[in-house]
Parts: C-alpha cells; sequence; structure tokens
C-alpha cells in the first residue's frame, strides 16, 4: 500500500471542509473513528458526550457570552442550571456549548435532551461547525416554559466531515437589539448526541494506518549506527528482518530481531534490528517475514541531510519581518513596518526587521536569543557546512548566509534596546493574534512591552556572541554589538530582578519565567569570553552555587554558559570556571545518555511538552557538546539518536520535518501555510505533547498514549506549531551530527608552557605594549628575560632571527603605523 497517498487523501478530504484552515486527521484520529464505525447501529448508537446527565458537575460544557451577555453554569439536583443575568443584544449573546464533536458525512445521528426555563422564552439549539461560515448540521428553535420539553431529532450529516463541530444551545436575545430578559435560568439535563448509523459513511482518509517498522524517513550517514523498531507482539514482528535495496530489490541485509520491550509510554511492544553494517549508499526499505507492509524508504549517504540541512536555515528567512520576502512559493509583502507604540506610553519607535516568532508574528527577545546563540554555535562547530548560496538576497556576498540571517535578528534586536538605560524591551506583538492571513493583512497597533532582565540578560549574551563571530566579518557592527551588550550588562548591575509577565490585555506569546539567574549566568559567561574582562568571570562564578546552570530552553538557558566556557578560547579559560561549567555540562549530558539508552526509541526524555521537539534537540547539542569533553560515553551515537527521533523514527511514525520524510507534517500551525494552503518545507514542528493544551488535541487525542500525542491538524497549536527556536537547535544537531565531534585539542584550560604566543607579547599577558619593547631591548643588549618558548614571538619581522631589525620594526608598529604587522604575515 502506498501510504503517502492516504495521507494526501486525507488532506484533501480536511481541506475542503474547514475555510479557516486545512486540517488532516492521521493516527489518532483513528483511535476515535474506530471506536465509532465497530458500532454505530440504532440498538448500539454511539455516544458522542462525555457528560450527558450532569449528576457529577458541568465537566465539558462551558459558556461564551458577547454583545453584553452574562451568564454562569453549575449543577443543580443532577441537572445544568445556566444562570442567565443579561442576554445582551445578539442571541448568542449567551451560549452554552460543548466542543469538539466529530460528524462524518452521511452519518445519521440522534439529537435529544430535556429543556426547561424559570421564565417563557425562546432559544436555538444546534451543533455546528465551529469556526468559518458557522453553518449548522442540525438546528431546532425553541419555546421554553417551566414545564420541562423533550426534544428527539434525527439527522443525518449532510456536510462535509467536520471532527471539531461544537453542540450549541443560543441563550441571548430572541430579538436582535431586543429588551433584556431579566435574570432567569435554563435547565438542561439528559443531553445526548449519538451516531447511530455510519453505514454511509466514508471513512477513508480518516483512518490511518499506524506503521509497523520504522526508521530515520530521510536516512543516515554511512558510518551511523543504524536500527530500526519494529512493533507488535513476537509473531506479529517476525524473527528476522531484511534490508532491500529499493532499486535492485535485492537484499543486502539480513538481521536478527531482538528486543520485546513494554514501551509504556507508547502503548506498543518494541523490538530492534541493528543494521549499522550497511553502509553503502543508496535508498532502501525493511521487511520481516511476517509484516508484510515494509518500512518507508529511506537513504543511507554522504549527503542525506544536506537539502534538510539547507531548508532548515532557509525557513528562517521565511520568517523575515518588515520586508518583502522573494520566494515564488512561500514569500510575502513588507508587513510590520509602522512604528510601535510603547505600552502605557505615547512614545513611538521603530522595531521593524527580525523574524517572526512561529506560527503567529510576534517579536521576542527571548526566543530570538535562543535562536541566535544555537545558529552561531551550529557555525561555530563547522563553518565549512554553511554556504552562500541558499537563495537569500544577501547569497553571493562571499558571508556565509547564515551569518547574514542571523544579522537580520540581530540588527532588530539592537532596536528593542532603550538606549538610554540599556534596558531591552521583552517582545513586541499586536494586542492579540491575528486570523490566518499573511503577516501583511496583520495592521492593528504594534506594542512594545515593557523591559524585562531575562530579556536583556539573553540580549546582552547574544550581542557577546555577534561581537565575536562578526568582529572579523565587520568589525563596525560587531563594535556595536558589544557596546549594545556592555550597556545591557550595565543595566543588569543595577536591576535585580525585573521577571516579566505579559500585561493582562496582550494576549500574545507570554515568554515569563521564574528567575533570570540562569540568563545571568549566560552572559556573564559570553561577556567574558568577547572581553577577556575578568570581572565577567567572576559574575559567572558567582552564580556557579545556584540552580542557573543548566539547559537550553528559551526559559532555561543555563547550559549556553556552559557551552561558551568549555569552547572558549583555551588561554582564556581557568580551572575553576571550567569545572564549573563541565561539572554542569556534564550532568546535564548524563542525564540526557541515561534516557536515551534506556528509552526504546533512544529518545533522551521520558515526558513530553509544548515544543518536545526543541527539548530533544537540546538534549543531542548537550550531548554533542559532552562528546567534545569527554569521550569516555556514547555520547555522539546518543546525540544522532536524537536526529533520528525528529526525523521518522518515533512512535508517530513522523519525520517532524515538513517537507522532509515520507509522512511529515502538512498542516502546521502556520499562519503562512494556513494563508497559502500549502504547508512551507523545512520546518520543525512543536511534536509531542501529552499535557493536550488546545482544542483539537483534546478532542482528537484523548485516548492517545503519552508519546503518541501529537496531531498533524493546523488547529494543534500544542503540538503542530513552528518556531525560529525549533529549527535552530535542529540546525545546531545537524552541523554535530555533520562533523566530526572527537576531540581535536586536548580540552580544558591550557597549562602554562602549552599557550600558544602572539609576535611581540613578551611577558605572556595577552598585550603589545612599551614593557615588550623594553624585554626585547634587554635581550638584545645581552640581559635577556625571555625564556625558550617565548623568543620565538620576538621575532617579529619574520626574518628567521631575532636581532636589532626586530627593534626598529617592533618601535614602528608601536608608533601605530599601520603598515606593520608582528610576525609572519597571514596568508
Ligand atoms: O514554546 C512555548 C511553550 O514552551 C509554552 O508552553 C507555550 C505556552 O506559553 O508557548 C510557546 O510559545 C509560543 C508563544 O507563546 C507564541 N508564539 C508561538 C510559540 C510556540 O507555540
Ligand atoms: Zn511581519
Amino acid at each position: 500500500m502506498n501510504k503517502f497517498c492516504v495521507k494526501v487523501a486525507a488532506l484533501c478530504l480536511s481541506a475542503a471542509m474547514f475555510t479557516s484552515a486545512f486540517a488532516v486527521p492521521s493516527l489518532w484520529n483513528a483511535g476515535t473513528v474506530a471506536d465509532v464505525v465497530s458500532a454505530a447501529t440504532e440498538e448500539e448508537p454511539v455516544e458522542l458526550l462525555k457528560n450527558t446527565d450532569f449528576e457529577s458537575g458541568t465537566k465539558k460544557w462551558a459558556t461564551y457570552t458577547a454583545s453584553g451577555g452574562s451568564a454562569k453554569i453549575s449543577a443543580e439536583d443532577g441537572k445544568l442550571a445556566l444562570k442567565v443575568a443579561t442576554v445582551g443584544k445578539l442571541n448568542y449573546g449567551v451560549q452554552l456549548y460543548y466542543d469538539i464533536l466529530p460528524m462524518y458525512q452521511n452519518g445519521v445521528y440522534r439529537f435529544r435532551f430535556d429543556i426547561s426555563s424559570d421564565i417563557d422564552r425562546k432559544v436555538e439549539a444546534m451543533v455546528q461547525q465551529n469556526g468559518g461560515k458557522y453553518q449548522s448540521y442540525v438546528w431546532k428553535g425553541l419555546e421554553l416554559t417551566s414545564e420541562p420539553q423533550t426534544v428527539d431529532i434525527t439527522f443525518t450529516m449532510k456536510a462535509e466531515t467536520d471532527q471539531f463541530a461544537r453542540m450549541v444551545f443560543n441563550c441571548g436575545n430572541p430579538e436582535e437589539g431586543g429588551p433584556e430578559l431579566g435574570e432567569h435560568t435554563i435547565y438542561l439535563d439528559n443531553v445526548h448526541l449519538e451516531l447511530i448509523d455510519d453505514s454511509k459513511v466514508d471513512y477513508t482518509g480518516f483512518i490511518v494506518e499506524e506503521e509497523k517498522i520504522i526508521t530515520n524517513q530521510i536516512g543516515y550517514l554511512p558510518d551511523m549506527a543504524k536500527t530500526a523498531v519494529f512493533r507488535g507482539s513476537a509473531e506479529e514482528v517476525g524473527k528476522e528482518f531484511y534490508v532491500v535495496n529499493s532499486e535492485t530489490k535485492k537484499t543486502v541485509y539480513t538481521g536478527e530481531i531482538t528486543g520485546g520491550v513494554e514501551n509504556a509510554s507508547a502503548d506498543e511492544v518494541d523490538w530492534y534490528g541493528d543494521f549499522s553494517e550497511v553502509k553503502e549508499a543508496g535508498k532502501y526499505y525493511i521487511t520481516t517475514d511476517v509484516i508484510t507492509d515494509p518500512s518507508y524508504e529511506f537513504s543511507i549517504g554522504e549527503d542525506v541531510y544536506d537539502k534538510a540541512f539547507d531548508a532548515s536555515v532557509y525557513m528562517l528567512y521565511l520568517q523575515r519581518c518588515g520586508c518583502e520576502v522573494a520566494d515564488k512559493d512561500y514569500g510575502h509583502d513588507v508587513c510590520h513596518a509602522s512604528e510601535a507604540v510603547i505600552y502605557k506610553t505615547d512614545e513611538k519607535i521603530d522595531v521593524t526587521g527580525g523574524w517572526h516568532d512561529a506560527g503567529d508574528y510576534g517579536r521576542y527577545i527571548v526566543p530570538a536569543a535562543k535562536t541566535v546563540a544555537d545558529l552561531l554555535i551550529a557555525y561555530e562547530k563547522n563553518p565549512e557546512l554553511f554556504g552562500d548560496d541558499l537563495g537569500i538576497p544577501e547569497s553571493g556576498n562571499k558571508i556565509p548566509d547564515v551569518l547574514d540571517e542571523v544579522r537580520y535578528e540581530l540588527e532588530w534586536m539592537l532596536k528593542m534596546q532603550n538606549k538610554e538605560t540599556g534596558g531591552v524591551y521583552h517582545k513586541v506583538s499586536c494586542e492579540n493574534f491575528p486570523g490566518y492571513v499573511l503577516p501583511e493583512k496583520e495592521k492593528d497597533t504594534l506594542i512594545v512591552t515593557p523591559v524585562s532582565t531575562t530579556a536583556t540578560a539573553d540580549f546582552c549574551a547574544s550581542m557577546a556572541m555577534a561581537y565575536e563571530w562578526y568582529k572579523d566579518i565587520d568589525k563596525e557592527f560587531a563594535d556595536k554589538c558589544l557596546v549594545a551588550a556592555e550597556s545591557a550588562w550595565g543595566f543588569l548591575e543595577k536591576n535585580p530582578d525585573l521577571i516579566f509577565a505579559n500585561p493582562k490585555d496582550i494576549k500574545t506569546g507570554d515568554y515569563g519565567d521564574k528567575s533570570d539567574v540562569d540568563e545571568r549566568y549566560w552572559a556573564a559567561a559570553q561577556m567574558y569570553r568577547a572581553t577577556g574582562d575578568t570581572k565577567y568571570e567572576e559574575a559567572f562564578l558567582s552564580y556557579a552555587g545556584t540552580k542557573g546552570k543548566s539547559g537550553l530552553d528559551w526559559s532555561t538557558v543555563g547550559a549556553y554558559g556552559n557551552i561558551a566556557y568549555l569552547t572558549m578560547d583555551k588561554e582564556l579559560q581557568h580551572e575553576e570556571a571550567y569545572e564549573v561549567a563541565k561539572s554542569a555540562l556534564l550532568k546535564e549530558a548524563a542525564t540526557a545518555l541515561k534516557t536515551a539508552e534506556t528509552t526504546p526509541y533512544g529518545v533522551a526524555i521520558s515526558s513530553y511538552a509544548w515544543g518536545s521537539n526543541m527539548t530533544i534537540a537540546n538534549c543531542g547539542m548537550i550531548l554533542q557538546t559532552a562528546a567534545m569533553i569527554d569521550d569516555s560515553a556514547d555520547y555522539k551515537k546518543a546525540a544522532n539518536e536524537q536526529l533520528n527521533y525528529l526525523f521518522g523514527k518515533n512512535p508517530c511514525g513522523t519525520s517532524f520535518l515538513t517537507g522532509y520524510g515520507t509522512v511529515s507534517p502538512v498542516a502546521p500551525h502556520h499562519r503562512p501555510s494556513m494563508a497559502l494552503e500549502k504547508c512551507v518545507p523545512g520546518m520543525l514542528v512543536g511534536g509531542v505533547n501529552s499535557n493536550l493544551e488546545d482544542p483539537a488535541a483534546l478532542g482528537l487525542l484523548e485516548d492517545a498514549p503519552p508519546a503518541k500525542c501529537f496531531i498533524d491538524n493546523a488547529e494543534s497549536y500544542s503540538t503542530n506549531e513552528i518556531t525560529i527556536y525549533w529549527n535552530s537547535p535542529l540546525v545546531a544537531l545537524l552541523a554535530g551530527v555533520l562533523t566530526d565531534d572527537a576531540p581535536s585539542v586536548e580540552p580544558g584550560p591550557s597549562e602554562p608552557g602549552d599557550k600558544e604566543g602572539t609576535y611581540g607579547d613578551l611577558d605572556n599577558n595577552d598585550k603589545v605594549e612599551l614593557t615588550d619593547l623594553t624585554l626585547l631591548s634587554l635581550h638584545l643588549i645581552g640581559d635577556s628575560l625571555l625564556g625558550e618558548d617565548v623568543l620565538k614571538y620576538a621575532d617579529v619581522n619574520a626574518s628567521g632571527k631575532v636581532d636589532i631589525a626586530d627593534l626598529a620594526h617592533f618601535k614602528q608598529y608601536l608608533s601605530k603605523d599601520e603598515t606593520v604587522v608582528l610576525g609572519p604575515v597571514a596568508e
């Protein structure tokens, strides 16, 4: 069977069903559907409501009010009581509703309930589309009295299937703009919505078969360890597996299926097949004697990740704000170009630029800093991986595109700093999230919210990084970043604690926090690394006893401080701080490693929250850093497993990178994709989240095991949104996977004696100054204080010997003659 077709069919089916979003049912509707399929007859109807009699409260029922309506619900003597204070102006001024009811086209449904009111009045009862045109699938106008009446309607669902329908009782003003009715109570009881006949329902596309053989769907580098997961009972999976070359159809490898591990979080039994020995480039799939449906095809080769890697970086270009994005398929016009007003003031400032954060168009400093850091870390891992030909406007300017892209964000961040105080505004967005439109359609006032110390410290750290990363590319820009970082640091010193929380009237992303210690720890490390000024190292050490030393999340960023310290110039490192960073990082790595080695899919986390794919990629980054400083454990292999998970080797059997892998999300919660009705490729979605934090997840994943709480549905912002800071750790992880991380230099601070010297710096104090000239003169007159190891650096004119000509050369250099270089001229 060609599973891809099933997916596509599902897309078409559901695309027609929403006006606001295109949603795709996936595995976990299958659960819902299967229940329905098995038992929909008049004798054995399938009840869609979970609370029908209000014997234990009003769970699942809620109210909506508008146009001045107001009401409260409670349970009274086993009935639902809706106490209406005011009806408002509109018939939906007061609504009582029950959400997320799967209504299948051609299904026959029975809708029944008992209802009364302590005043005579009209209400409407219906099941309707929740959004778009709000079309009703069944409707009934009712005249209520204090005498309970039983309503019982059988109807056929004529409209396209809608899995998110809403049952509604309109209890607002029966007459638009009519008089208020006075306080009264409506009673409801024995409400049922049953599917009584589904013989005419076509479930095709709603039942997606669960894959039995799971691999990384994109593929593997030749030397990577490769493990497939098989799921089912021993009889269902078989004893041997075969790796088949998809072109020649020849079996290139036969291996034994081992394991049989109870995987509680995915509610399945897992088996393994190791095929690491297959290294030859090509396309393959896996089968067993019993599982007839082969795995999805995957590749082995040196270049398997190249396209996904580039797309993951290019995605950031598509997220650019404040400019036209020139992409023929996924571009947009200039957006958010107006000035923004500073919250609760009349002051307006220019904060144009940067990237849209996610599926929404807010721009927030805290996650921006994470994104910048990840991308710069990725670049530092291996600059060779980053080309100048991604197709962004700066391509071809001889600067790696990733640095151009990051600079686009940095330039915006600079605008978010208050120039007088050095403090950094937390975010800029409109008051509310916009509809599912392209960014240029969001025209509400842009609001800059107050300064926070988390944003300021994150900003400080990223600007310090920017100084280092750009100083050889554009000194002027780099210096500007350092000045901004220093001024942010000054603000932090004066303001111990300004933790942000969204003002009540602003509903966009919060990025709040409980503590800013980890942000300060990170900023201190980066500032020391950028400037070599030990006051920052002291600040870094002052947090050594705190909990701020871990995390690569947006809210906990301590591990960035560790990475900064551990990977900086050896000469700057000092034993004490090095040990603090090293033990904190290895502690985090040890936890990740242990989890990765004990969970069936090799994933380094055991509980799944919002953005779990980021946490998994972050774990990969931690493991890769650990591999650089300690080669005693299998960190690298565990890091690779995190990538395998993200690219398909997971209980959902999905590659989480849009457009890459056989099955990947096609309906992400991403406004441009939703507005264009086509999915932007190269975006990492949030992934599994067992907390069910959006209506689609609540409606469709209720019975899903924790590790399978993911739904490829545009309404599922808590599992299927995308963000810049979910892509960025993927880029860093991939950069590590594509680079041989074996420690190339002895890790740790340099020992006295093994220090790489600087021409002219004869007293080894990291400065070239008059004292050094004196030392050279003394040496030349036979009064030398210079040791063997330093002598080499006295040959400042690079003539091969130390003589009087060096003295003249040195003098000229110190007189600020810019044509003079100390030591050999770089090629
Ligand atoms: O990634 C954030 C996640 O960790 C939080 O649990 C969630 C709820 O506060 O918010 C996520 O961030 C969203 C942000 O608030 C607005 N833009 C989209 C982000 C991703 O969903
Ligand atoms: Zn914009």
